[in-house]
């Protein structure tokens, strides 16, 4: 007798992933996120939600929710995300996520919730006055993905564990309900230059919306003198730059200003730092700030002209939530009836 490898999942390759409105986007989000997303368009079949029901897992201005779901419209189209291509809706609009939800919040243990770093990270030592979004938000994101049966999450390296989990919760979705490879167990697409930006005010933290110093990161929607300024004011040390990456092992700030760079030109950091040997940051530092400006110009100005014209954001957002709704109902109904819901 042999044993029978297991079944695999065998639907279509399908991108997913989505940004919070819940701050100013920055270098960090483009290059962790962003970018990756216009790149995937061309090769699979691409939604690209805008994570509004994540954003109120802590506090968010109503009446200024709706136009930060734009902004971030705005920045996915102003990077080259076709709407006519990629899908892009706000994720409110699909109730389908939040209904899945429930179901994944009954399949995940508190267990694998409780080792969850982000949460620890962003609740600090007061985890008790977070909302229970806050400490659910993984299994929420694990529905965004698997109610479309998404295989390929385009996310930076901060998103790792929540991938992980959504797998763990797609392996014992098939396993309890004895629905073998009815979910895939989707891949994080964390690679690239570009996956870890940090905050150029501490090279231990990640670059963050959310960081009280606006200084710590450059955001889209930075005017040139700004950029120019906040590279300027950049941490550093007073030595030269080395030959080699390895020499860069215990100077975070200076390892981070050589990621930018590369990640910003598509190159490979050792190739950047080979041609800035020798040179102090007095050197380097002009020339990151007029390459982030040549880069992130033109999405900023995109960005402002896009965001003039709200009705067409919401035109291209309504239409996509349609699209949306078309592809994610059918799963859903096929879970209803797997979980023995009354009436499926
Ligand atoms: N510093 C970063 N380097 C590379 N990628 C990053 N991302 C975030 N920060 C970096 C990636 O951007 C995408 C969207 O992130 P998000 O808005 O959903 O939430 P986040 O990861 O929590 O991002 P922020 O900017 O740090 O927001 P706040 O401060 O609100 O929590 C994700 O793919 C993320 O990996």
């Amino acid at each position: 007798m042999t044993d029978q490898a297991p079944p695999v999942y065998s639907g279509p390759s399908r991108v997913l992933s989505g940004v919070q409105p819940s701050g100013a986007l920055h270098l960090g989000n483009y290059l962790g996120a962003l970018v990756k997303f216009t790149r995937l368009q061309h090769e699979m079949d691409t939604f690209i939600f805008v994570a509004d029901m994540h954003a109120i897992t802590v506090w968010q201005d109503p009446k200024l929710l709706a136009s930060q779901v734009r902004e971030i419209a705005a920045a996915y189209l102003a990077s080259g995300l076709d709407p006519k291509k990629a899908t892009i809706f706000p994720q409110s609009a699909v109730p389908e996520h939040a209904e899945l939800a429930w179901v994944f919040n009954c399949v995940a243990r508190l267990g694998w919730l409780d080792r969850m770093t982000q949460f620890k990270d962003k609740a600090g030592k007061h985890k008790e006055r977070e909302s229970v979004g806050l400490y659910t938000y993984p299994v929420l994101q694990a529905a965004d993905i698997l109610v479309y049966k998404a295989t390929h999450v385009p996310v930076g390296e901060d998103q790792r564990q929540h991938l992980e989990l959504t797998r763990d919760i797609a392996a014992k979705f098939n396993h309890d309900f004895e629905a073998p490879a009815f979910f895939p167990l989707p891949e994080a697409l964390t690679e690239g230059p570009g996956a870890r930006i940090m905050s150029l005010r501490d090279g231990a933290a990640k670059m963050s919306k959310s960081d009280p110093s606006d200084n710590s990161r450059l955001n889209l929607l930075d005017d040139a003198d700004t950029i120019a300024q906040k590279v300027r004011k950049a941490r550093t040390d007073p030595d030269p730059l080395p030959a080699t990456l390895e020499e860069l092992k215990d100077r975070p700030e200076a390892l981070n200003l050589i990621g930018i760079y590369a990640a910003l030109e598509g190159r490979g950091p050792a190739e950047v730092l080979t041609e800035f040997t020798g040179q102090g940051f007095g050197a380097f530092k002009p020339k990151l700030a007029d390459l982030a400006v040549a880069r992130l110009g033109p999405v900023g100005a995109e960005m402002r002209r896009l965001m003039a014209d709200p009705a067409e954001i919401d035109r291209i957002l309504a239409d996509g939530a349609q699209r949306a709704r078309a592809a994610a109902a059918p799963n859903l109904a096929q879970v209803k009836k797997i979980v023995g819901y009354w009436g499926s």
